[in-house]
């Protein structure tokens, strides 16, 4: 079925349906709760994040890469054009460093989204891809790290039609990844308010890589964060409007096998792995109407959540940080390592905390 007419059947579904059921329908999916402070030790804004950090990614030697400065309609922005910026962990002054963009790279429409670094195991090269909104649409950058003078080097950039509405990615080679794409349409009115107020779980998850191109999950409300087990067998997507996160099992063809889904009580966003325990990081927002509805007066708060043991029976579904808005608004990603937790935020600052 063709998108237009997908888009006239809607249209008329909304005509018939609007009223009070969808109205409650979205209160749910919203779902906003009361707010009580669960804080960290420690917390401190990290210098020059102040105009949001939407996904952070921890490598295995402690240094994080951060996508900042995501414009965000309706929400507040940056003046200028999106940034990456590295966080050597292991430093213990904590200072986040803007990486070097290349020449040959149109850096004025530069908004960067969800992020996925990937090693090449044949000869250690770090890859990080970066999802782009250049004048609203959706493309794959990737670029490859040069550490020594924290330099980043355009590869390629990656479009395809499947590719259309695409928040976060998880790299799984030189030149292929999964992707989630967060809603059905890519027009702004349609994507904005038809697909949200309708509550459509037609959202997906794609594969792509040069030579195969395909859909392997579907069914959801609002796919956000995507990422892989440590040991890459299964993949894990966030669905933020089913307040759940999704185990799937990878295929030999790279297909995905839905396992199951873990009920998390917030709208999740990013989801960062502990290479070390296999533990799941999200940032989520635990009160999705004042996300939506940005007002400065009553700001939308922030939550941690981690998951241990997704694969046993009973996985252990921690909240680790929350807070009403007062100290940190937006969570989109929170990340893990030697004791340190790094919180980024849609448009907010970030922060690092003591775990303990
Ligand atoms: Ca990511
Ligand atoms: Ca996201």
């Amino acid at each position: 079925m063709g998108k237009l007419v997908c888009a006239s059947l809607v249209i008329a579904a909304i005509a018939a349906l609007l009223g009070e059921r969808i109205v409650n329908l979205r209160k749910r999916a919203l779902a906003s709760r009361e707010l009580l402070q669960n804080h960290l030790p420690n917390c401190v804004a990290l210098k020059n994040l102040d105009s949001g950090s939407e996904d952070i990614t921890i490598l295995g030697d402690g240094l994080a890469f951060i996508s900042t400065g995501l414009k965000n309609p309706g929400r507040p922005a940056s003046e200028g054009p999106g940034k990456i910026f590295s966080l050597d962990l292991q430093d213990p002054r904590m200072k986040p460093v803007e990486l070097r963009m290349p020449r040959n790279f149109d850096l004025d429409s530069f908004n960067p989204h969800g992020i996925s670094a990937y090693t090449d195991p044949t000869d250690d090269t770090i890859y990080l891809f970066v999802v782009n909104h250049p004048q609203h649409k959706s493309q794959v950058e990737v670029f490859q790290f040069v550490e020594d003078n924290n330099l980043l080097m355009h590869v390629k950039t990656i479009k395809h039609e499947q590719l259309y509405s695409v928040n976060d990615i998880v790299a799984v080679g030189v030149d292929s990844f999964y992707a989630t794409n967060d809603h059905y349409f890519s027009h702004d009115i349609l994507k904005s308010y038809v697909e949200p107020v309708l509550g459509l779980s037609w959202s997906n998850v794609v594969y792509y890589s040069p030579t195969d191109v395909k859909v392997v999950s579907e069914g959801y409300y609002f796919a956000n964060g995507i990422n892989i087990s440590p040991d890459k067998g299964h993949i894990y997507v966030a669905d933020l409007f089913g307040h759940n996160v999704h185990v799937l099992e990878r295929q030999e063809d790279n297909s995905l096998v839905s396992l199951k889904s873990v009920a998390l009580g917030s709208l999740c966003d990013n989801i960062e792995v502990d290479l070390e325990t296999g533990d799941l990081w999200l940032g989520c927002h635990p009160n999705g109407w004042t996300f939506f509805l940005f007002d400065p007066n009553d700001p939308p708060g922030s939550e941690v959540i981690r998951v241990q043991k997704i694969h046993s029976d009973q996985p252990v579904v921690t909240q680790v940080y929350e807070d009403d808005g007062g100290v940190l608004m937006g969570s989109s990603v929170a990340a893990a390592y030697g004791g340190k937790l790094l919180i980024g935020t849609v448009f907010h600052k970030a922060l690092v905390c003591d775990l303990e």
